[in-house]
């Protein structure tokens, strides 16, 4: 395939971040994809939330499967650490890396069929690992890659574009990441900016796994009449329960509060997660509510987007395992290999 580089010139007075990098130092090769798909609009949210942050691209580790939405690592991030997977394997692939190195900020870019079909167990383990990551798919409902069959995210009664429609019921994959005890849960748009670049922010803060359920129209399969993932449908749809502001210490509070109608919470990193309440009473703080909430809007025919659920108090796979702090490309030789009689002691704790 053509590589496409970006021309490296850009204007001298782009804005620059605490790093002193601009916008562009964040972005990656020119897309390849459809023009206008949502996937290039969730890529752009990408770049501002890491460009806002302030994150060193060298910091960052980017995995992904197969399908359009896993070739997008390409497009941004092009100075940070990357991983072009299997189809369905960048859950396990990611969990691995993690282990090996937990001094990383992981970002998993996946698509519905390469988590919700062939990936759909190494996606229930990751999340239920609880591995430091953020995961996010990039929904349209059909494989776009291989020329749009009905993915497993597709509503039933979803027409393709030859007018057939769909019978299965679809995986709702935020109401699996909850149930398997993901600790950030959100839904968002790609064509809803706003919305989405705080939440990917506040996911890349959270210490454990945070995952996001990033409905994208593929305008080459999946933007007609009689789909339920095209730009039109859900936007009629598109019900929020809240609009996010992430405040880091850095970053000013740019959103506009009414009194009562906000809801503050404190990440384990300090950051706070500032919520203006559109469902007046939703608390992203309760799990069962979150599922009950999701399933009572589905059947109204709503697509609830937002920040859904949120443990503040979250711990990550390396808590869990007690590993060591250390990544283990940093440890001696003498620690990695303590030598026979600690592997006795090892195996007599054992017996
Ligand atoms: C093991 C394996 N099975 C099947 C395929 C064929 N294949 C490539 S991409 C894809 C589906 C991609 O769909 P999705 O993850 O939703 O990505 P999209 O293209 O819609 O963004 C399939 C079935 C493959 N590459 N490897
Ligand atoms: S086929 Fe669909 S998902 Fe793939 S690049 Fe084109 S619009 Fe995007
Ligand atoms: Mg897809």
């Amino acid at each position: 395939m053509t590589f496409l580089p970006k021309p490296k010139l850009h204007h001298p007075e782009l804005p620059t971040n605490a790093l002193g990098y601009t916008r562009r130092d964040y972005e990656g090769a020119i897309s390849t994809l459809c023009a206008g798909c949502g996937h290039d609009s969730i890529s752009a949210a990408i770049v501002r939330a890491c460009f806002e942050l302030s994150l060193p691209p060298h910091r960052i580790a980017k995995l992904s499967g197969i399908g359009c939405s896993s070739k997008t690592p390409t497009y941004f991030l092009g100075a940070s650490h990357g991983f072009n997977s299997v189809h369905g394997r960048m859950p396990s692939v990611l969990t691995g890396a993690n282990l090996a190195n937990r001094d990383l900020i992981y970002l998993g870019v996946s698509g519905d069929g390469d988590s919700a079909s062939i990936g759909l167990g190494q996606f229930a383990h990751a999340i239920r690992r609880g591995v430091n990551m953020v995961y996010i798919v990039e929904n349209n409902g059909v494989y776009g890659l291989t020329k749009g069959q009905f993915s497993a995210t597709a509503d039933r009664g979803a027409r393709n574009k030859r007018g057939i429609a769909n019978t299965d019921e679809p995986i709702n994959l935020v109401g699996m990441a909850l149930q398997l005890g993901a600790t950030f849960v959100a839904r968002s748009f790609s064509g809803d900016k706003t919305q989405l670049v705080p939440l990917i922010k506040a996911a890349l803060h959270h210490e454990g796994a945070a995952f996001i359920d990033c409905i994208s129209p593929c305008v080459a399969f999946n933007n007609h009449e009689g789909s339920t993932k095209s730009f039109d449908f859900v936007r009629e749809h598109n019900e929020a329960v809240n609009f996010l502001d992430v405040i880091t210490g850095r970053a000013e509070i740019t959103a506009d509060y009414e009194p009562g109608t906000v809801q503050e919470v404190v990440q384990h990193d300090g950051t706070t997660l500032r919520l203006r309440k559109i469902a007046e009473e939703y608390d992203v703080t309760d799990r069962s509510a979150a599922v009950s909430w999701l399933q009572h809007r589905q059947a109204a025919g709503e697509i609830v987007t937002g920040l859904l659920y949120v443990d503040p108090e979250a711990q990550d796979m390396h808590a869990y395992l007690d590993t060591v702090e250390t990544p283990l490309n940093q440890l001696t030789e003498a620690e990695l290999c303590p030598g026979q009689a600690a592997l006795a002691k090892l195996n007599a704790s054992l017996r």
